[in-house]
């Protein structure tokens, strides 16, 4: 065979990313379950000049060795069939990128899986949409780093670049090995619906202002040309500023207001969960748009619950809207800063060796959460070993500056019956974890009471339990178990 790479899957990821294999000067091969579709992809593209199979034993003899084969199909049944197809077809030394959506723990079973049959396995999170696989995505590929040295240099190809230090940076590293790769993309996720909350509760409060829609794709325009500049700002200005055809309205206003998701926001939370890792905001964005999506119990709360009708009382308009970008910023390095730091504690506990300053670099461009705030993120996460990005000092120092305006906002929302739970969560978290004491005391009090779970002491060492049955005296619990 003569193509250098093989994508199979050819829906709008897989044929996009094959002709950017392609613009990038390599031999391409193509497949695709449904033969219709990779024929109309190389009829409609001759300049990529695809060598286009019918049949995956083909498709497979069409590539150089060892093979390197892009799956890009539907996540879940879909790639596990293709593995299976592929396997027999294989040889051993063969690489094997898994550039869907994948769940990293079916990523972790499935590097195992081709390892046993001596092939390589990359999980490779992508990032960008359908423009981002054609014009330059952000990718996050895991597996072992002998498997990198195979498809490192054509992925960082066909990546998106940003300007830094060292000229054109590639929006692609070596993650670390068997799914952490998918994980890191899921967590971008999780991110990108914190996001995403947060955008739309501050659209909330604008428009609780008074600000028409116009006006509000206004004032995100001007934000995205500071501190907050980002592809999210940027296009939440032109959804906002889009009139409708048919009725002349906004078009954010004839647009059902109930969200849809795919599922990688949740993953995102569970593991939070599973894991023990705060990550309320994260949770709160994707607990929203469930929200959003009951419209029972919004029909049913609605008809029975009373309140604020969400008019926010504005004095100075200008310094309202301030407030409510400082609110936005302090929020979303909230949201980054709980991602982040899950990503750490998997890490840990996968045995994931991930440099989080080089995940913060791949986010800066081709990816739906890149933006300007990465770039410092990056550089703090490289310049020191950070438990939380929040200690960082210019992040803190930016929190610090940002505080009263975002408490304003939060106690604002909250008095005019404004929706927030991002910002607040958000600003929750913040006023929990530098606490120097948290209300967890008198839980563990509880919990002794109840059920003589024990606790310890802030003066001496040991485990206590108080015979709250009894004397009300304290034993010391090693002894009495
Ligand atoms: P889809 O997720 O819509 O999947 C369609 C493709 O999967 C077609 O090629 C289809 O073949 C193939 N397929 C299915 Br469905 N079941 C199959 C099976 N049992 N065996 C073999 N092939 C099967 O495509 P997409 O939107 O291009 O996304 C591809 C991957 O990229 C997904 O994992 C997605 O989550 C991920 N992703 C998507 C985006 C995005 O913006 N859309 C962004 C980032 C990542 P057929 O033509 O024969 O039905």
């Amino acid at each position: 065979g003569s193509a250098q790479i093989g994508v199979i899957g050819m829906a709008v990821m897989g044929s996009n990313l094959a002709r950017n294999f392609a613009n990038h000067g390599y031999r391409t091969a193509i497949y695709n379950r449904t033969w219709a579709k990779t024929e109309a992809v190389a009829k409609d593209h001759p300049e990529a000049n695809f060598i286009a199979s019918e049949d995956l034993g083909e498709f497979v003899d069409s590539l150089e060795k060892p093979r390197r084969i892009v799956i890009m199909v539907k996540a879940g049944a879909g790639t596990d069939a293709t593995i299976d197809a592929l396997i027999p077809l294989l040889e051993p030394g063969d690489i094997v990128v898994d550039g869907g959506n994948a769940f990293f723990q079916d990523t972790r079973r499935r590097e195992e899986k081709l390892r046993a049959h001596d092939l390589h396995f990359v999980g490779a999170g992508i990032s960008g949409g359908e423009t981002g696989a054609l014009e330059g995505p952000s990718i996050m590929p895991g597996g072992s780093p002998h498997s990198y040295e195979y498809v490192g240099k054509m992925l960082e190809d066909i990546s998106a670049k940003v300007d830094g230090p060292n000229g054109e940076e590639p929006c692609c590293t070596y993650i670390g090995t068997d799914g952490a790769g998918h994980f890191v993309k899921m967590v971008h996720n999780g991110i990108e619906y914190a996001d995403m909350q947060f955008i739309g509760e501050a659209y909330d409060l604008l428009k609780g202002a008074g600000l028409s829609a116009a006006e509000a794709a206004d004032v995100f325009a001007q934000w995205n040309t500071g501190d907050l500049d980002s592809y999210l700002i940027e296009i939440t200005s032109e959804v906002l500023r889009q009139t409708d055809a048919e009725t002349g309205k906004p078009l954010v206003d004839v647009i059902v207001d109930a969200a849809g998701m795919k599922g990688t926001g949740t993953w995102t939370v569970q593991e939070a969960l599973n894991l023990g890792v705060p990550a309320a905001a994260i949770a709160e964005a994707v607990f929203a748009r469930a929200a959003s999506s009951s419209p029972e119990l919004r029909k049913a709360a609605e008809a029975a619950l009373t309140g604020p009708d969400g008019v926010v009382e504005v004095e100075d308009r200008a310094a309202f809207v301030e407030d409510v970008r400082q609110a936005l910023w302090a929020s979303k390095v909230i949201a980054y800063a709980q991602g982040l730091h899950l990503i750490k504690v998997a890490a840990k506990d996968y045995g994931w060796d991930i440099d989080v300053a080089a995940v913060a670099r791949i986010w800066r461009a081709g990816c739906i959460i890149r933006a300007k705030l990465l770039d410092r993120i990056a550089n703090e996460y490289a310049a020191g070993n950070l438990e939380t990005l929040l200690e960082a000092p210019s992040i803190a120092s930016g929190l610090a500056e940002s505080n009263p305006a975002w408490r304003r906002v939060v106690a604002k929302a909250t008095l005019a019956g404004v929706p927030i739970p991002g910002f607040s969560s958000a600003l929750s978290y913040y006023d929990l974890v530098r606490a120097p004491r948290t209300n967890a005391a008198l839980t563990q009090g509880l919990r002794d009471f109840f059920g003589s779970h024990t606790y310890r002491r802030v003066d001496k060492e040991g485990t206590f339990h108080t015979v709250w049955s009894g004397d009300r005296s304290e034993v010391n619990a090693e002894d009495t178990h």
